[in-house]
């Protein structure tokens, strides 16, 4: 039977005849099937990549993409008068993942399965994920998203582990989730559910009760991005992890009749970020249990464990008090104790304690001291641990230390959300580029050709007339196609400095009042979702909505500049925006974003990048040259100066500098407290006044100058075009499928 059949005999129907739903459901049951058919990677050591967070995204289009029958799909919906990206849109997208490190767990499953490695990633089933973001009266709300429909990707293994917490244990239930690679064998993504969870639990908003362990345990994932410890129910969910990565990672050794004691030789445990740092002390107790002395246990554990690091925030560098795990987890306690005991004797400074003084936990401690490899997510990031964070643990373990810069899957950021621009490329360099991204450079030979470059700005038209009927469809705004997009698209966080783009818009408006009119309009684009505990990232999306507003209702403004804030900005909003981006907004304090994989996406889609020097926007810097992107702002050695002397003041600035004064009083000006919460706008005046944290009004002069300089050179559309060109050309560097050759080079060694 080919695929028009087996389609039809699903639906009952003729595809014609059937409406988007169904044949949505028909879908997605004969990619099951077609997967199904595929061979597992084979191999006799396997990497287990435990995280509590996979940002998959929509899996239909993917999936057909990786099974090599995408375009057979397509085609044979459009004879038939239906639009596969019509019926996208009836597939719920998972949140399982806050950003940047959800979405590279996902990208990174992707190039694990396509490589042909033998690879499964290991999580949590959340029922509702990461909220919903809703827009109200300028303000943002949360709400559940449920993804779980009655058919969907899981798949119920019907395996089932005990877990044991002090006070009940609960039983698991393994659900996995297929992963095709792209012209390769499947790998599974393993999510772990509680038997006993009660979706009822969850009343209003995302509020639930949170004492009801065995009810709520996977009803969500933690919405804290890099900051704000999570508590008890954290520590719950993470063991629960953990212990069921444990001991399916046993009971697969034990079905392959492998010896527990030769477990480094078969099995490498990928931790990423502490959230399943447990897994150390758990898989020790588990070996403990199966007879193996403590130092025989700690010793082949420590061999099969590798750490990755994401952030040098401290705020996010998990440190459990052992009050709060001996309430949930006393048996792990003794081991962490011996673990503690054992680094102490070999390496007394209290620097690099895993239990310090107040008898706190440090996750990443113990990671460091009981894994082989330690890794940063990108060249600047792997410097700043070796030199200033984890200094005093890279003087005892140089040798463990490794950078591993991100990458991002071209199947999902090329091929599947700018199918144009994927076929150009094809057609001028063929199709070598899908399966090794460094031939992408040969787009560099086409530098000079005019003809080429209009393309690429034609495909970059026709992508932003596509986001525009998206948000006039979705989200009823209208947005004008001719403008330049200035994107700027992650988590709200202080140090990714919003603000200073809000401050942009500020100056924009001003110029834009005193009669001086850009050649082209411009839109400013964001998307974020603020933690909902985090008050002053919500205080930033208010101020950027209470923009959007005053100018929209500015008659003299209105057609210069435009303020857009993408509603619940997500995965497949990414997909929509990135192809149409012109600018890309990195402006991260530099030395605080670790990596950054947006930028990535960015580039790869020929928007060109707006940056600090900052995680992985210097390796861009240094692959496209100088000419092809806009660098501004202080460097990490100066941030990282600044802070050890404590000698920012963000209040000399504000003062001395009339330029900045003035934009920042523009905040608790008439004309936004006409429309905005004072108090939310007051908060944020007296923070960028008193605190600047992140040092926004440092770097907002130059900011200003270098945006200027760029839309400057936007109207100079041939010079723009080679800009486009070269950052697309030099994107192959950040294929995902890159990274994890270098991680199994380095790291897995399978
Ligand atoms: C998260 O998304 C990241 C780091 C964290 O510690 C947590 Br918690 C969540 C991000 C970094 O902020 C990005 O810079 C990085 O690109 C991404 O992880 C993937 O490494």
């Amino acid at each position: 039977m080919n695929i028009k059949q087996k389609l039809e005999e699903r639906l009952g129907s003729t595809i014609g005849q059937a409406d988007d739903k169904a044949i949505y459901y028909s879908l997605l049951g004969l990619t099951k099937e077609l997967t199904k058919e595929k061979k597992e990677n084979p191999g006799t050591k396997k990497v287990y990549y435990i995280s509590a967070e996979f940002l998959i995204g929509k899996l239909l289009s993917n999936n057909l993409i990786n099974l090599g029958v995408y375009d057979e799909v397509k085609e044979l919906l459009e004879q038939e008068g239906k639009l596969l990206s019509q019926i996208e849109e009836v597939e719920p997208e998972p949140s399982l993942g806050n950003g940047g490190l959800g979405r590279l767990a996902a990208c990174f499953m992707d190039s694990m399965s396509t490589l042909g490695l033998c690879a499964a990633g290991i999580g949590l089933n959340y029922h509702y994920g990461l909220f919903r973001q809703v827009l109200e009266n300028r303000k943002q709300k949360e709400v559940k998203n449920p993804w779980i429909e009655q058919e969907n990707w899981l798949v119920d293994t019907g395996i089932h582990f005990t877990v044991p917490f002090r006070d009940f244990q609960l039983r698991s239930t393994l659900y996995d989730i297929d992963v095709p690679g792209y012209e390769s064998g499947v790998n599974r993504l393993h999510l772990f559910d509680v038997d006993t969870l009660d979706e009822s639990l969850v009343e209003e908003g995302i509020s639930f009760d949170k004492t009801a362990v065995a009810k709520n345990l996977t009803l969500f994932l933690y919405p804290d991005d890099s900051d704000k410890a999570g508590h008890l129910l954290r520590i719950y969910q993470q063991y629960f992890m953990v212990s069921n990565g444990a001991q399916l990672i046993l009971k697969e050794m034990d079905e392959k009749g492998y010896d527990v004691r030769q477990m480094h030789e078969h099995v490498v445990i990928q931790i990423n970020d502490t959230h399943p740092s447990m897994v150390i002390p758990e898989m020790i107790r588990l070996l403990e249990e199966r007879g193996l002395s403590f130092e025989e246990a700690a010793d082949v554990v420590s061999r099969t464990c590798a750490y990755t690091n994401h952030t040098i925030l401290a705020e996010a560098l998990e440190k459990w008090p052992s009050s709060y795990l001996e309430e949930v987890v006393p048996h792990l306690m003794p081991v962490i104790r011996k673990l503690d005991e054992k680094a102490k004797k070999a390496h007394p400074d209290e620097a690099v304690a895993i239990i310090d003084g107040d008898g706190r936990v440090h996750m990443a401690h113990m990671d460091i001291h009981y894994g082989f490899s330690v890794n940063g997510v990108a060249a600047l990031h792997t410097d700043i641990l070796k030199e200033s964070e984890l200094k005093a643990f890279y003087d005892i373990y140089p040798e463990k230390f490794n950078n591993k810069t991100n990458g991002i899957t071209f199947r999902r950021w090329l091929m599947h959300c700018n199918p144009s621009l994927a076929e150009y490329l094809t057609e001028l360099i063929g199709s070598g580029w899908k399966k090794d991204a460094q031939e992408l450079e040969k787009l560099l030979s086409y530098e000079a050709e005019e003809a080429v470059r209009n393309r690429l700005l034609e495909i970059k038209a026709d992508n932003k007339k596509k986001l525009k009927n998206y948000l006039k469809e979705t989200q009823n705004v209208e947005i004008c196609e001719n403008s330049v997009f200035d994107i700027q698209i992650k988590r709200l966080h202080e140090y990714k400095r919003q603000q200073m783009n809000a401050l942009y818009i500020i100056h924009k408006y001003l110029e834009i009042k005193a009669g001086n009119l850009p050649k082209t309009p411009v839109t400013m684009i964001f998307g974020a979702k603020a933690a909902p505990a985090y008050t002053l990232a919500k205080d930033i999306i208010h101020l950027i909505l209470c923009l959007r507003d005053l100018i929209e209702a500015d008659e003299t403004v209105r057609p210069y500049l435009r303020v857009v804030m993408v509603e619940n900005y997500n995965v497949t909003k990414a997909e929509y925006l990135i192809p149409a981006c012109d600018i890309s907004e990195q402006i991260s304090l530099a030395s605080k974003e670790a990596s950054g994989t947006g930028n990535m996406k960015f580039m790869l889609n020929g928007a060109v990048t707006l940056g600090t020097m900052d995680g992985a926007n210097v390796e861009i810097c240094d692959l496209v040259g100088e000419n092809n992107i806009y660098i501004f702002g202080a460097k990490s050695q100066e941030v990282i100066r600044l802070y050890e002397t404590g000698s920012y003041c963000a209040k000399d600035l504000y003062e001395s500098r009339e330029g900045i004064k003035k934009l920042v009083d523009f905040i608790v000006g008439e004309e936004l407290l006409a429309l905005g919460d004072p108090e939310s706008l007051n908060r944020l005046y007296q923070d960028l006044i008193h605190k600047d944290w992140f040092m926004a009004l440092l770097d907002i002069e130059c900011y200003i100058a270098t945006k200027e300089r760029m839309l400057s050179d936007y109207e100079d559309r041939e010079k723009w075009s080679r800009m486009m060109l070269k950052n697309t050309a030099k994107a192959g560097f950040f294929s995902s499928d890159r990274t994890i050759a270098e991680y199994n080079r380095d790291i897995w060694k399978l």
